[in-house]
Formats: structure tokens, sequence, C-alpha cells
């Protein structure tokens, strides 16, 4: 099924392949239409250190968010990272942003 994409700026997904939880909250920006730029750490150490240096833990999945001013979110869990990213869609919805 072909779903219309929609894109959250300033918001990276830190993950890896195989990882259950990962492909939970892949398979939710799936069901939801939402694209964002993935962060593979296993295939990237620098992608790893990025993640261990910014957000403390190399635990995935991992949301980076970028707020304004340059201030920095990384949010671990993926259900707390699911109910973000739903909460994002609704308010980009009631916006009309998307
Ligand atoms: N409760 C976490 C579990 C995440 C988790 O266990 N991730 C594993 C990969 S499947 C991991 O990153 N382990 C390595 C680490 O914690 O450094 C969630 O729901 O996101």
């Amino acid at each position: 099924m072909h779903k219309i994409k929609k894109r959250l700026k300033g918001h990276e997904l830190y993950y890896f392949g195989s990882c259950p939880f990962c492909i939970k909250v892949r398979l939710a920006l799936w069901w939801m239409g939402l694209e964002l730029p993935l962060k593979d750490i296993l295939s990237s150490s620098k992608n790893k250190d990025a993640l261990l240096v910014g957000g403390g833990l190399t635990q995935v999945p991992c949301l980076r968010i970028e707020h304004e001013e340059n201030n920095v979110q990384w949010l671990y869990e993926s259900d707390d990272i699911i109910r973000y990213l739903k909460q994002q869609l609704a308010r980009k919805k009631a916006l009309r942003e998307d």
C-alpha cells in the first residue's frame, strides 16, 4: 500500500536493522506515513559515536530532536518515541502543516 510521506524537520532516528525495538518504531513511522533520516549505528561508527556522545547511551532506537536555537533532545525508548511521533503528527494536522 502506498502512503504519502510526511517529513518532520529536525528529527533523526538512530537504529540498527535487526533491532526489534527499532523495527517497531520504523513500522510505526511507515504506518503514520512519516519519513525521517535514519542513522544506522552498526554500519557507521560515526553514527554510534554521535549517539553515545550526544545521548549518553548506545541504546537504540533513539530519536534525535533538534528544537529551536540548536537545543537538542535525545529520546530513548521505543514506546516514548512512538507516542512523541503521534503527538507531532496530530500537531502537524491541527496546524495543517502537512
Ligand atoms: N526498552 C527499550 C529497549 C531497547 C533495546 O534493548 N535496544 C537494544 C537493541 S535491540 C540495544 O540498543 N542494546 C544495546 C545497548 O543498550 O547499548 C526500547 O523499547 O526501546
